[in-house]
C-alpha cells in the first residue's frame, strides 16, 4: 500500500497533495517503497527536497531560494559568469560552501549552453525545476532580440530537452516555467488562461514559443510542468531599469537632491502589479498540486503608470511634474496598453490570494529607495566620492 501525501498550508489555508503515491501518474518509473513520501513529501526517498533554479539571481530567484529553503529544501541556482559580481540578491542566505550544512549550491551555467545544464541536473539531481532564466527586458528584447528568442525561447527548450533525458534516467521531476502577461499583448483584458494570445515584442513571442514548447512536452512526454502566466509584480530587488523601481529610485534620489529629473517613456501603459514575494509562493503552490496545469497569477487590479508616480509622489511629499520628463528612447515600436489579469483559477485550484496591496507596494519600494538614498547622502556629506549606479541605462 503506499501513501499520498497531503501538506497542509498553513498561509493559505489549502490543502496541497504532495504528488499521488496511489496512481503514481507523474512519477511512474518510481518502485511502490521509493513512492512512500517523507515527512516533506518527496517522492525520492528521505532527503530533503532538491529545487533548482535557473535564473536564480534574478528579483523571483532571490525570494524563491528563500522561500525554499525556509522550507527545509536544499536549492542550487544556475548563476552566469560574469565580470562583475551578480550574486547580490543572494547575499543575505549564501554561505560558504565549505562549512558543514550548506543547502544553497551555485552551479555556472546559462540557459543557452545545453551541455552545462545537463552537468546541472547530474549534479543537482534535483525533484523540483524552476526555469526563471531571461532576458526579461520588455524594451531591450527590441534590441537584442536574436538573444532574447535565444535565452527565452530556446533556451527553455533546451532544458526541456535536458528534463526529458533526467526523467528517461529514472529521475522524477516536476518542472516551472516562467510565463508572462506579456504574452497577451494586445488581447483585450481582462485576461485569464483561456485568452488568445497576441504578444507584441521579440521577448513576448519568445514566452509564447516558451509556453506551447512546455505544452508540447507535457502532452508528448508526460511530464509535470506547470506555465505561470505572471502579471507584473514588483518589489525592493526589482531591476533599476522596469519602470516601478525606475521611479521609486528616482524620486527618492529626487527629494535628498540627488538628482534633478527622472526620464520615463509612456506613462498612460497600464499594468496589474502584486508583490513579488506573493508570486513566487504561487510558482511553488502549482508544483505541488496532484495534475500539472497553467495559471494565471495577478491582483485582477490595473492601474497606470502614471497612478503608480502619483502614489510614490504622495508619499515623498513632491509633485512629480516638475521632475519628470519625456524621453521617447523609452517608448516600444510596439506597446502593450493594458494587462489586467483574472486569477480566479489560482484563487480556486491553489487557494492563492495576493497579501500586498498596491499602496502598501508602492510604499514598501518608496521606503526601501529612501533609505538607499539617505546612505548615498550621508556617504556624500562625510566627502565620499558615491558613483551613479547603472548611470548608462537610465
Ligand atoms: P530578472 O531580470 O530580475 O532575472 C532574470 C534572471 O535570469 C537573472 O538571474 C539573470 O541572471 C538570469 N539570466 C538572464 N539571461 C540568462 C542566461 N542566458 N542564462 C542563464 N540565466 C540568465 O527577472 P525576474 O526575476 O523579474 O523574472 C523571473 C522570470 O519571470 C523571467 O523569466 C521573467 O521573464 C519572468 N516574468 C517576470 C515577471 C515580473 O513581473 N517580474 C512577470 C512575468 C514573467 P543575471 O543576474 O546574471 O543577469
Ligand atoms: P514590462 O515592465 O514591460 O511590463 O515587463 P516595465 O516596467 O519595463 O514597463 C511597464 C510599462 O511602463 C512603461 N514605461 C517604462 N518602462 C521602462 N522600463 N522604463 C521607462 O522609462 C518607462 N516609461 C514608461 C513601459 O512602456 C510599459 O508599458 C515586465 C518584465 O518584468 C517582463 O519580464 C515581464 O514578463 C512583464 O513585466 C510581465
Amino acid at each position: 500500500m503506499t501513501t499520498c501525501l497531503i501538506l497542509w498550508n498553513s498561509a493559505t489555508s489549502v490543502e496541497i497533495a504532495a504528488g499521488c503515491g496511489c496512481k503514481c501518474k507523474w512519477w511512474p518509473w518510481r518502485r511502490k517503497d521509493e513512492i512512500r513520501m517523507s515527512g516533506q513529501g518527496n517522492p525520492n526517498g528521505n532527503r530533503s527536497r532538491r529545487a533548482l533554479i535557473t535564473g536564480i539571481t534574478g528579483q523571483d530567484g532571490s525570494f524563491l531560494a528563500e522561500f525554499l529553503l525556509a522550507r527545509g529544501y536544499e536549492v542550487h541556482g544556475v548563476v552566469r559568469r560574469a565580470s562583475t559580481f551578480n550574486t547580490e540578491r543572494l547575499d543575505a542566505i549564501y554561505a560558504d560552501p565549505h562549512n558543514q550544512g550548506v543547502r544553497l549550491s551555485l552551479h555556472y551555467g546559462d540557459i543557452t549552453d545545453g551541455a552545462a545544464l545537463r552537468r546541472t541536473l547530474d549534479r543537482a539531481q534535483p525533484d523540483e525545476i524552476y526555469n526563471l532564466a531571461a532576458q526579461s527586458h520588455v524594451r531591450v528584447s527590441f534590441d537584442q532580440a536574436e538573444y532574447t528568442a535565444d535565452a527565452v525561447a530556446t533556451g527553455t527548450l533546451r532544458l526541456l530537452e535536458a528534463v526529458r533525458d533526467y526523467t528517461v534516467a529514472g529521475h522524477a521531476v516536476r518542472l516551472y516555467q516562467a510565463g508572462s502577461s506579456e504574452m497577451y499583448g494586445a488581447a483585450r483584458p481582462p485576461q485569464d488562461e483561456n485568452t488568445t494570445f497576441y504578444p507584441r515584442s521579440p521577448y513576448a513571442a519568445s514566452k509564447v514559443a516558451a509556453h506551447w514548447y512546455a505544452v508540447n512536452y507535457r502532452e508528448a512526454y508526460k511530464l509535470f510542468i506547470c506555465n505561470g502566466i505572471l502579471f507584473n509584480h514588483e518589489s525592493e530587488r526589482r531591476g533599476e531599469t522596469f519602470v516601478t523601481r525606475k521611479i521609486t529610485r528616482g524620486l527618492a534620489r529626487i527629494k535628498m537632491g540627488l538628482q534633478e529629473n527622472l526620464y520615463l517613456g509612456n506613462l498612460n501603459a497600464k499594468r496589474d502589479w502584486g508583490y513579488a514575494k506573493d508570486y513566487v509562493e504561487a510558482m511553488w503552490m502549482m508544483l505541488q498540486q496532484t495534475e500539472p496545469g497553467d495559471f494565471v497569477v495577478a491582483t485582477g487590479e490595473s492601474h497606470s503608470v502614471s497612478d503608480f508616480l502619483d502614489l510614490a509622489a504622495s508619499y515623498l511629499g513632491l509633485d512629480w511634474k516638475k521632475y519628470v520628463k519625456e524621453d521617447p528612447r523609452y517608448l516600444r515600436p510596439t506597446e502593450v496598453d493594458c494587462l489586467c489579469g483574472d486569477a480566479a483559477k489560482a484563487r480556486a485550484k491553489l487557494g492563492w490570494v495576493p497579501k500586498v496591496t498596491f499602496p502598501q507596494l508602492v510604499k514598501l519600494m518608496v521606503e526601501h529607495d529612501l533609505e538607499l538614498a539617505g546612505q548615498e547622502t550621508t556617504l556624500t556629506k562625510a566627502g565620499h566620492q558615491v558613483a551613479q549606479r547603472g548611470a548608462s541605462q537610465r
